[in-house]
């Protein structure tokens, strides 16, 4: 199975269709979108890259940056999306791990590339492989790449050590997005609201592979932004989004069940949605939000039913096609009702991480299964809720933050002795980094902002520090962040579920 031949089947006939509605430029119909991935096609080839070739992106969500995604599959190319947050340092690591034989990177971006670094520049409606793109001949032929053919790496932080590529492959990506497609009934008439960044799975696979399938139009947000969204409302149908988009829409008054007259479908993952907001939401606007459950290295794993009850807290469903069971740590199922670790297998699951076959390994059972590090209940229906989870992450505003890579910088940092970095509620984020540092006197949070400035995403920053005299530990000299997390659970006031009831209340 071919992604990039898939969506042309499943396009023929739809070129002039309306693709990407784009309120700050020009829209694309499928016919321009596809015409400018086959002349991108043609410009990679002229830089000299080929089948299995790596190419980095760290661009800004523009039209133009699809056209690079579709390019380098109509190419067989292997593409390698950024965060745009990413500092140079970080950067760095990613080229070099993925052995990457080009960088495209938004011109702001690109003045920080390394000095060895190959790099083409694109913008909207412009940059140096956007001029290359336009001079040469379009690639005609779609490259003989097939099932298990790697189409994509993305880099997720791990828990220890630096950050692995997941390697998703054409039949990962085409499978899950059919499953997709049809689980949430998707219709050419329908219009998706796009807030979503385009460097992680949610909004470039699990919503633009949607839309495409369906040959429907996205309304195409460079980013979230409450107005603007308010703005596009009335003209979508559906849309997904990480939990801070809703809680978000619901703090705004202007969010009301009128603006929603068209929505059918509502759809929330990467982080737990707070059963509040799922009731808050209900309450204002008549919908109830359809949350599934997915990550990196699997695509989407399980989904609450278009038709059927979506029940608060639970993330429903395995998809057609994948198998989730609930497992002890051997990986033996436990009954119905009982907590363990989750972990899937089917069509889904990546084909391992680049470059890291012992790490690959470790993380799959004999029988196949992937161990997703998420731990949660089944019923014996098959609905699935997620719990807890047994990797180190915090999840914020749908990005992951791994504690070790910033722990490790902070040890670095002259005045602190040692550091460990939690996750607590926070109202807006879901949940927010926080430092406990055990450090001179004047080390404040502003040292900790100017160290880790160009060392570490922006994001990533802790939005609190803390000094404590030492640091609790178990008998194993094991910092007990359960503790830590419990002592600071209240530094950012509410939680998301404490606004969602308050948005209720008021
Ligand atoms: C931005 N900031 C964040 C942040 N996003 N801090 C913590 N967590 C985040 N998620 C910080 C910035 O560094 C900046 O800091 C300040 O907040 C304002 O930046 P901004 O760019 O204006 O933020 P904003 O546009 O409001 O972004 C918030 C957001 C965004 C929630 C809209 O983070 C977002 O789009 N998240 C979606 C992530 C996503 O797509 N995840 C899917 C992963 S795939 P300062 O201090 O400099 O002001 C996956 C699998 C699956 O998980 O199942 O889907
Ligand atoms: P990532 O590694 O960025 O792909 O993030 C994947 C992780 O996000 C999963 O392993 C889960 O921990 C989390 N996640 C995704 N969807 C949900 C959800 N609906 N509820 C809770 N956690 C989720």
């Amino acid at each position: 199975m071919n992604l990039y031949r898939g969506l042309e089947n499943a396009l023929r006939g739809a070129a002039g269709r309306l693709a990407l509605r784009c309120p700050e430029s020009r829209d694309w119909s499928y016919g321009q979108l596809f015409a400018a991935a086959e002349r991108m096609a043609g410009a990679l080839r002229a830089l000299g890259v080929g089948a299995g070739d790596r190419v980095v992106a760290q661009v800004e969500k523009t039209p133009e940056a699809v056209s690079l995604y579709l390019g380098c599959l109509k190419l067989g190319a292997v593409y390698v999306p950024l965060n745009t947050a990413y500092t140079k340092s970080e950067v760095e690591y990613f080229l070099t791990d993925a052995a990457s034989s080009l960088f495209v990177a938004d011109s702001r971006l690109a003045a920080s590339a390394p000095a060895d670094a190959r790099v083409e520049t694109l913008d909207a409606g412009g940059g140096s492989l956007a001029a290359l793109a336009s001079g040469v001949d379009p690639l005609a032929e779609t490259a003989a790449r097939e099932d298990g053919d790697v189409a994509a790496i993305i880099y997720t932080s791990g828990t220890t050590g630096r950050a692995k590529g997941a390697m998703l492959t054409h039949g990962n990506l085409a499978s899950n997005a059919q499953a997709l497609n049809a689980c949430w009934g998707w219709r050419p008439d329908d219009v998706l609201l796009h807030a979503l960044p385009i460097f992680h799975v949610h909004g470039l696979f699990v919503a633009l592979h949607c839309a495409f399938l369906a040959g429907s139009p996205t309304i195409f947000l460079s980013r979230f932004d409450a107005q603007s969204v308010l703005d596009a409302l009335p003209q979508a149908t559906v849309m997904m989004g990480v939990p801070t988009f809703y809680t978000r829409l619901l703090s705004e008054d202007a969010f009301t069940a009128e603006l929603c007259r068209r929505m059918r479908l509502f759809i929330s993952g990467s982080a737990p949605l707070a059963e509040q907001t799922f009731h808050a939401f209900e309450q204002r606007t008549g919908h109830r939000i359809l949350e599934r459950y997915g990550m990196s290295e699997t695509l989407m794993n399980t989904s609450n039913p278009l038709d059927g009850e979506r029940i608060a807290g639970t993330v429903g469903f395995a998809l057609p096609g994948v198998e989730a069971r609930i497992a002890d740590a051997a990986g033996t199922p436990v009954a119905a009702g009982e907590v363990g670790g989750i972990e899937v297998r089917g069509r889904n699951v990546f084909s391992g991480y680049w470059r890291m076959p012992e790490k690959t390994r470790s993380e799959f059972r004999a029988d196949g299964f992937f161990i997703t590090g998420d731990v949660g209940v089944m019923d014996a229906d098959g609905r699935v809720a997620i719990v807890g989870r047994a990797k180190d992450v915090v999840i914020s505003g749908g990005y992951n933050i791994y504690p070790k890579e910033v722990e490790a910088l902070l040890d670095e940092m002259p005045g602190v002795r040692e550091s460990a970095v939690i996750g607590v509620p926070h109202p807006d984020f879901g949940e927010a980094v926080v430092a406990v540092l055990v450090a001179e006197q004047d080390v404040v949070q502003e040292d900790v902002d100017t160290f880790l400035r160009g060392r570490l995403a922006r994001f990533k920053h802790p939005k609190r520090v803390v000094r404590v005299a030492r640091l609790p530990r178990n008998v194993m000299g094991k910092v007990r962040k359960n503790a830590l997390r419990e002592a600071h659970r209240g530094l950012f006031g509410e939680t998301a579920g404490a606004v969602a009831e308050q948005v209720k209340a008021g």
